[in-house]
């Protein structure tokens, strides 16, 4: 295999190892931070690493429309674009395609859209996404699938995901192996247990590096997403890694390792900073909140960042009030840190044998209404 990910433990379903990539290792579970458009939206990447991120997202549509992916390789690839030098997970498109362009047509072959941003026509396909994330030079390339919506009939779930198990084959046929880059490949299937059997049988008749879980948290709720992990990861291979794409709440990401999953994106740490958020071990404030206004104490105690080590929540709350810029900087660092520190956490207690407990003492700080 071109991609090696090495079990170190399993607690429970939940599992601890280390990822072994093209540009380093990453120990796992791992929180990847999302840097869409060439930036982990406000920070540098300096201070991306400083939080303990080792691994961050790309996004093939995002790039592929400004400024170009073929402009990105010859500028020496997205690494060096943006400074990042740690691996770097790029998305495949489909999602973001349905979520974002215009007037889009799609076929068996691929997806005709109109940009978001100038109204220009595009096109994508297995292929295209393929060359498209080698070209910006990505460690773990993403199969080209559909995100099949929420909610949907079995019929129209069937019909989506087995249109992404041939779009998955020809991602791999499309796929150029290297050492330490790797293809992973996209289980679909709705809420629907049996199409998440018949997902990851065809997966696995291919063959991947990796095995993500796609078309969840897309209204499902909570519970229906856990439930369709239960069905799901018992049946993925034990020896790759598994990627739960674009989750979740710090709850959601304990609850998802607890059903063995390994790897993570979303945008609501960055999302939630700039809207002036704070998650924190005892739950989520509003930094906008008029009772931070006169408050000396840091954002949370338990916390090394910038945000906390050196300011006031009142301080924040001010450049929030204010408008200024540094309001969301500050948070979105800060958010990151506490992801990064909740993985953290996660991966020690499954080495230690004591997930369960840990998870659960998590979940008893969280409150519903943090202070
Ligand atoms: N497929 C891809 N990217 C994704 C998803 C998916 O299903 C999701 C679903 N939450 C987020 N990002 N390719
Ligand atoms: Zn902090």
């Amino acid at each position: 295999m071109t991609l090696h990910w090495t079990r170190l433990a399993e607690d429970g379903a939940a599992r601890a190892g280390v990822l072994q990539t093209a540009h380093g290792p990453v120990e796992t579970p791992v929180f990847m931070p999302v840097g869409t458009a060439g930036t982990v939206k406000a920070m540098t990447a300096d201070a991306v690493r400083a939080t303990g991120a080792r691994m961050v997202l790309g996004n093939t549509y995002h790039l592929m429309l400004r400024p170009g992916a073929e402009r990105i390789a010859r500028l020496g690839g997205l690494h060096r674009f943006m400074d990042w030098q740690g691996p770097i997970l790029t998305d495949s498109g489909g999602y973001q395609v349905m979520s974002l362009s215009e007037l889009r047509t799609m076929d068996a072959d691929g997806v005709t859209f109109r940009s978001h941003l100038d109204g220009s026509k595009h096109r994508l396909t297995p292929e295209r996404s393929i060359e498209i994330q080698h070209l910006l030079g990505a460690d773990v390339t993403m199969c080209f699938d559909e995100c099949t919506p929420f909610p949907a009939t079995e019929e129209q779930a069937a019909t989506s995901m087995r249109l992404s198990m041939r779009w998955a084959a020809r991602s791999r046929q499309a796929f150029v192996p290297r050492e330490g880059h790797g293809l992973f490949g996209i289980v679909q299937g709705s809420t629907f247990p049996a199409l998440r059997a018949e997902s990851v049988t065809a997966l696995t008749a291919v063959g991947f590096e990796g095995y993500a879980v796609g078309g969840l948290a897309v209204g499902e709720g909570q519970a229906a997403m856990f439930a369709t992990l239960d069905v799901t990861t018992p049946l993925l291979p034990r020896e790759a890694p598994r990627y739960l794409m674009g989750v979740g709440t710090p709850a959601d990401l304990v609850g998802a390792v607890a059903r063995g999953i390994d790897m993570f994106d979303c945008v609501i740490p960055t999302r939630s900073g700039r809207t002036g958020r704070a998650y924190t071990s005892r739950g989520v404030l509003n930094m906008r909140n008029a009772r931070h206004a006169d408050d000396g104490g840091p954002i949370d105690p338990a916390c090394g960042c910038p945000a906390c080590a050196r300011h006031s929540r009142a301080y924040v709350h001010h450049l929030l009030k204010a408008e200024e810029m540094l309001g969301p900087m500050l948070l979105t660092w800060h958010n990151i840190q506490y992801y990064q520190d909740l993985m953290r956490g996660v991966r020690q207690a499954i080495l230690a044998g004591g997930f369960a407990a840990h998870a659960a003492a998590l979940a008893a700080a969280w409150a519903p209404e943090a202070t």
